[in-house]
């Protein structure tokens, strides 16, 4: 099975205003109907994510929108769920009715994509019923392709797909720890099956480095915590890299000899999807807090949230403990990140495992452009556990950081 997770696939989002063909143009680019069509305004109400083959790219997620002129309360939700959609998306086509004149949302939409720097092309439907010149003429003003389809008599859909497919972002080929491996090397992962644990497989950032020591040729050895201590002493030679689960760190860190690297997961994550030294300085802000200040706790998906308590339970926990503050806590789950964070002092983001990069990175830059310090779990589970610098020593850029600042490990 060639199964690529949806958080490591190009995300491209379908937008424009209700009934111009997007749900449509979904079905011609894939050649199957797998969205919902019909001549009722406001038919797609939610974003809808479709994992497919975009050939001959590869996998994509293609993202179906609600209407950008939808009206109402109800509508203006809609609105948001379209543009929190559009954060995430690595690409964005644009749909247009060729009969109209282009509108105040459909300028302001593609402002919004210029300023938040995500590429577009502009697909101008149904032109089988006629184009509006004057469209063409506005549509000079952007720099954007714009083709011009149907997608109900198949015209231009196929070029406009080729086309597509020549300039969508070719994301840099990234490892999550395939640059720390080399050929031959012992790898440990500590991966502990506790109450967290989803039944019957293991997360995401595991099976990720798992595969990357097996690319790497390397020897893999995958143990629970409670046998670390027995795996190391089967080994003849000490292991190159020891990775593990953050919540495990102290009991691994006392197994693992200092000469050897360690690190965890999540760290590994805050590489690979967001910005390690970053986390590392937002470390300086948890010794600053002070009593009333607000901590932002964010969760991208809802799997802690059902299925352990680190973001409710465990993290303001060892804040409030550590700060002896009186701090006000509150916690965002899956796409509740706020859209404005502004009164935070302080945001503690979890992995972000399953979400693209490019979400993980808006959300970095938006602390980043408003100053508000950022750690993740990782680097915060590492800290409170005195576990910082061990856990970051592989990595020079946090290392640095770590060196600029004043703190010492707890
Ligand atoms: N004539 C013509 N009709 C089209 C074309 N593409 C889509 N349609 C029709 O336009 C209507 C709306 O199409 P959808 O694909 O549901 O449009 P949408 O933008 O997803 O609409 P909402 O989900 O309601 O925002 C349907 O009746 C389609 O059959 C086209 O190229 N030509
Ligand atoms: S995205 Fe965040 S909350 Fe969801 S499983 Fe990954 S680390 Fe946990
Ligand atoms: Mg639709």
């Amino acid at each position: 099975m060639n199964k690529v997770a949806n958080s490591e696939r190009l995300h491209i989002a379908i937008v424009g205003k209700r009934n111009v063909g997007k749900s449509s143009l979904i079905n011609s680019l894939l050649g199957q109907d797998l969205a919902i069509v019909s001549e009722v305004a406001g038919t797609t109400t939610d974003p809808v994510k479709k994992a497919a083959e975009l050939l001959p790219f590869g996998p994509v997620v293609i993202v179906d929108t609600a209407g950008i002129d939808d009206k109402g309360e109800l509508g203006q939700k809609r609105i948001s769920k379209t543009v929190n959609a559009l954060s995430s998306a690595d690409f964005a086509i644009v749909v247009l009715d060729g009969r109209d004149r282009l509108s105040d949302k459909e300028r302001e939409l593609f402002s919004y994509l210029e300023k938040i720097s995500i590429d577009y092309i502009i697909a101008v439907n149904k032109i089988e019923l006629g184009v509006n010149p004057q469209l063409l003429e506005e549509l000079k003003e952007y720099k954007a392709l714009h083709f011009e389809i149907s997608c109900k008599e198949n015209i231009g859909t196929d070029s406009m797909k080729w086309k597509m497919i020549s300039i969508l972002p070719q994301e840099q080929e990234r490892t999550i720890a395939g640059d720390l491996i080399g050929k031959g090397d012992v790898i440990v992962l500590v991966v502990p099956i506790d109450t967290g644990a989803p039944k019957g497989r293991i997360i995401l950032p595991q099976v990720q480095t798992l595969r990357e020591s097996l690319d790497e040729d390397a020897i893999s050895v995958v143990v629970k915590e409670r046998e670390l201590r027995g795996a190391l002493s089967h080994l003849k030679v000490l292991p190159d890299l020891v990775v593990t689960d953050s919540q495990a760190i102290k009991s691994v860190m006392e197994d693992v000899p200092e000469e050897v690297p360690l690190t965890t997961f999540s760290i590994l994550m805050a590489r690979y999807k967001g910005d390690l030294p970053l986390f590392v300085e937002g470390l300086n802000k948890v010794e600053e807090l002070k009593d009333s200040n607000k901590v932002l706790v964010a969760e991208a998906c809802t799997h802690h949230a059902r299925e352990d308590d680190i973001g409710t339970v465990k993290i303001p926990g060892w804040l409030r403990m550590h700060t002896k503050k009186d701090l006000q806590i509150d916690i965002a789950h899956g796409h509740d990140f706020p859209n404005d964070v502004s009164n935070y002092d302080l945001i503690v983001h979890c992995g972000g495992c399953m979400i693209t990069r490019k979400a993980m990175q808006s959300r970095v830059n938006q602390a980043k452009m408003l100053n508000i310090p950022i750690v993740n779990y990782g680097v915060l589970i590492s800290y409170m556990h005195g576990a910082i610098p061990r856990t970051i020593q592989p990595f020079d850029e946090a290392m640095a950081q770590w060196d600029r600042m004043q703190l010492q490990p707890l």
